[in-house]
């Protein structure tokens, strides 16, 4: 505590002599250096428990090229716009959607599940069926909304359909994930699908993480528009599309963005029909890049080579004493600990950065491109030196 009080005595006393006068460039850059110092960053390899990694260098020059670029006002950014068009019909081809389908790239998978279920409401549907392992972005849009959230029972880690049918009216909205974000599993689409058909339900499909996996897999699992009531989807290019934040996508099988469309006369185009006003749109020049630098089979080698990562933590961990939750399905490994929260907190200390699922009792590691085998093995003699079980 002693040394953070000195620090931001430190930070304060600058900030008071300077903040009316101003400071010179390099005096500047010093400061904001040793902030950086401060925080982590993909490339020590150490953040373990993230949906994001460094972007090759091409896709950071997109970036800070179209800096400016603001979607919120579009008719000034033609050109991003087309590039806006060119990754949503990317993210279309994963998720089987047709070229007259519609979608945005937005600030992230929280924005894109807002606007799904706020246009869902707007086309007069009423409550949201979902499961306990969804991201809180359902649960945030729900409060925003106004609208009741019931949780559907689960079966071996994913929603049980059968359940969902004995629950479900007419009305609702359902939300299934395609890689949930505590596990990585898949809630099962055809079957929820199957279940939707015989009601007025809005079938919205968060594939926030999974949409740029599964389409890459060996295993086929349908997610996507080819399971016929699936009427959104989330997919968001800054997780494992390789993209920069801000850089979540919606995609929709009809226009849902014309309910929830408002007027904006000061705007080119006079309307406004995403969540947000400004749109850093950096990050779409960013996500197109990323696109064509890789290409599918760019990232097809990128998922082979995360779950073969996958497996050889899930192996070694077990070799070395630990107990894995489930056998992965996504690159996603979950280790039971007695207490995650300090686990973490111990973790965080020899600086390795994990999330932690309460409800599995587990430390959770995604395994991002920049979780290599060697990372791996560093982090799992750290791990040995807790005391797992007794902290
Ligand atoms: N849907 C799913 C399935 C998600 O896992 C997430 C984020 C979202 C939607 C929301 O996406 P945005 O964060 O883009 O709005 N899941 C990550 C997680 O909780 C977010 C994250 C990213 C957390 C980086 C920590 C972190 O350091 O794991």
């Amino acid at each position: 505590m002693g040394d953070r009080e000195t620090a931001s005595d430190t930070i304060d006393d600058i900030w008071s002599e300077y903040y009316h006068r101003g400071l010179d460039y390099d005096a500047i850059k010093a400061l904001l250096d040793n902030f950086y110092n401060e925080d982590m960053h993909y490339e020590s390899g150490r953040i373990l428990g993230s949906m994001y990694t460094v972007p090759p260098s091409v896709v950071r020059e997109a970036f800070f090229k179209f800096y400016q670029a603001n979607l919120g006002n579009p008719g000034l950014y033609p050109g991003t716009r087309k590039m806006e068009r060119k990754v949503v019909e990317f993210l279309m081809g994963l998720t089987h959607g047709k070229d007259n389908y519609y979608g945005r790239v937005v600030s992230g998978g929280t924005e894109a599940n807002i606007i799904a279920i706020w246009a869902a409401r707007e086309m007069g549907y009423k409550k949201i069926y979902t499961t306990e392992d969804v991201h809180f972005s359902v649960i945030k849009a729900a409060h925003l909304l106004r609208m009741p959230v019931e949780y559907v029972p689960m079966k071996e880690y994913v929603m049980d359909p059968d359940a969902l049918n004995e629950t479900l009216v007419d009305d609702s909205i359902v939300v299934a994930t395609a890689g949930t974000t505590p596990l990585g599993y898949v809630d099962p689409i055809d079957k929820i699908g199957e279940v939707c058909k015989d009601y007025r339900c809005y079938l919205h499909v968060d594939a926030a993480f999974g949409g740029f996996v599964l389409p890459f897999l060996k295993k086929k699992i349908n997610f996507g528009f080819e399971v016929p009531e699936v009427k959104s989807i989330t997919i968001d290019p800054h997780k494992m599309g390789m993209a920069p934040y801000p850089a979540g996508g919606i995609v929709s099988r009809e226009n849902i963005f014309s309910s929830i469309a408002v007027d904006a006369p000061y705007l080119i185009e006079g309307y406004s029909d995403t969540l947000l006003g400004t749109r850093q749109s950096g990050s779409v020049a960013a996500s197109y890049a990323a696109i064509l630098y890789f290409g599918a089979e760019g990232y097809r080698k990128i998922v082979e080579n995360c779950m073969e990562n996958t497996y050889y933590l899930a192996n070694r961990a077990e070799e070395e004493g630990f107990e894995i939750l489930t056998r992965p399905l996504l690159n996603i490994v979950n280790i039971i600990v007695d207490n995650p929260n300090r686990v973490k907190l111990a973790l965080l200390n020899m600086g390795w950065a994990v999330s932690t699922n309460p409800k599995y009792s587990s430390i959770r590691i995604v395994v991002m491109p920049h979780v290599k085998k060697g990372v791996i093995e560093e982090f799992l003699k750290d791990m040995k030196k807790i005391d797992t079980h007794f902290l």
